[in-house]
């Protein structure tokens, strides 16, 4: 049987969905990058690239050298292909401008370059997460320099969105707004290879996923619906619960789109400056995509996601996704 690679499925949805070649284009150029970062993760130690940079992002976490590499890799293999008008990521404070030297195009690339950064030193699954926009009203052709406004849409403009699984096996996991597609990358042939047809997340779970060392700073009906999941089949759910937490967001999501299972960043009390820990535009807007295009759910507890109008670049949000049931349950007990 023939296997259909990364490159062949996105020619096959321009035939049958329309996808633009430019689009295609930078799919592709993301995907080769996210090779690169696949490979400097897996030398770890013997690659040096593991311990701090000894600098900070400007939400003031200390950034990894392998962040900054992340971040570099993927600036550099997207900034020269002209499909482009900008980027911006989690580890830069500013939206990043096409070099003027290049052509510009008509995308913009929003991405955490490697997530789950707490997990890079430990060898536990980390991850990249990207989201794709249209830039609004032809922004590519002017000269004057891309601010923050061109990104701040809202979630259900994004035209792709994905992620890679660096774990025991490199995995990249793409909608184009048709499904959920997961491909294996074969290291051998250095191709991604569908391995994942139409992923769907089931309707119900008996998974959780949420850090419970916060359960002191967390809202009232977080307490109670996590309350009611840890008391399982005594108490008024009527089961039992499993609780799973990586601190990979990617490895998270990942298992819930593969068996199922609801994953919780709620807002809390720590800071009440800061609505959650994740951040809208390339954690939360991407996941939720994915997610709802397996046919699963993503709300802050109070709203779909999807329909946030962003206020700024590095904006954080709730997020509760994952299984249908249980969003839907945990969101309804914000209304209740
Ligand atoms: P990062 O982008 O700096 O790695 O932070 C995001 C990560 C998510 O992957 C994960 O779900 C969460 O932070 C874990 O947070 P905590 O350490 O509070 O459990
Ligand atoms: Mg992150």
């Amino acid at each position: 049987m023939s296997r259909v690679t990364l490159s062949r499925y996105l020619i096959e949805q321009t035939r049958s969905n329309n996808t633009p070649a430019d689009l295609r284009f930078l799919i592709e150029v993301v995907a080769r990058a996210c090779k690169e970062i696949s490979h400097a993760v897996s030398k770890g130690a013997l690659g040096g690239v593991l311990g701090s940079a000894e600098s900070e992002n400007i939400q003031g976490e200390v950034q990894k050298k392998l962040d900054v590499l992340s971040n570099e890799i993927l600036l550099e293999a997207n900034e020269w292909g002209g499909h482009l008008a900008g980027m911006a990521s989690e580890e830069m404070d500013n939206a990043y401008q096409i070099p003027g030297k290049y052509p510009k195009g008509a995308y913009l690339l929003v991405f955490d370059p490697l997530d789950g950064s707490s997990n890079i030193d430990v060898n536990v699954s980390v991850g990249t997460i990207f989201s794709v926009l249209r830039c609004p009203n032809q922004c590519f052709s002017q000269n004057d320099s891309l601010g923050e406004e061109a990104f701040l849409q809202p979630g259900t403009e994004q035209v792709a969105a994905g992620y890679a699984i660096y774990g025991p096996q490199t995995m990249l996991i793409l909608t184009l707004g048709h499904g959920v597609m997961g491909f294996t990358l074969d290291r051998e042939l250095g191709s991604f290879v569908l391995t994942h047809e139409h992923l769907q997340v089931p309707q119900s779970t008996a998974e959780f996923a949420i850090n419970m060392s916060n359960q002191r700073h967390w809202e009232e009906p977080v307490k109670r619906y996590v309350g009611e999941l840890l008391a399982g089949k005594e108490g008024p759910l009527g089961k039992n619960y499993n609780m799973r937490w990586i601190a990979s967001m990617v490895a998270d999501v990942h298992r819930i789109l593969t068996r199922g299972g609801i994953f919780m960043y709620p807002r809390d009390a720590r800071d009440p400056s800061m609505p959650g820990k994740l951040r809208l535009m390339y954690e939360a807007n991407p996941m939720s995509m994915i997610i709802e295009q397996a046919g699963g759910a993503a709300t802050t507890g109070t709203q779909r996601i999807l329909d946030i109008q962003p206020s700024s670049l590095h904006q954080r949000v709730p997020v509760f996704l994952g299984s249908k049931e249980e969003v839907e349950r945990v969101t309804g007990y914000h209304q209740a």
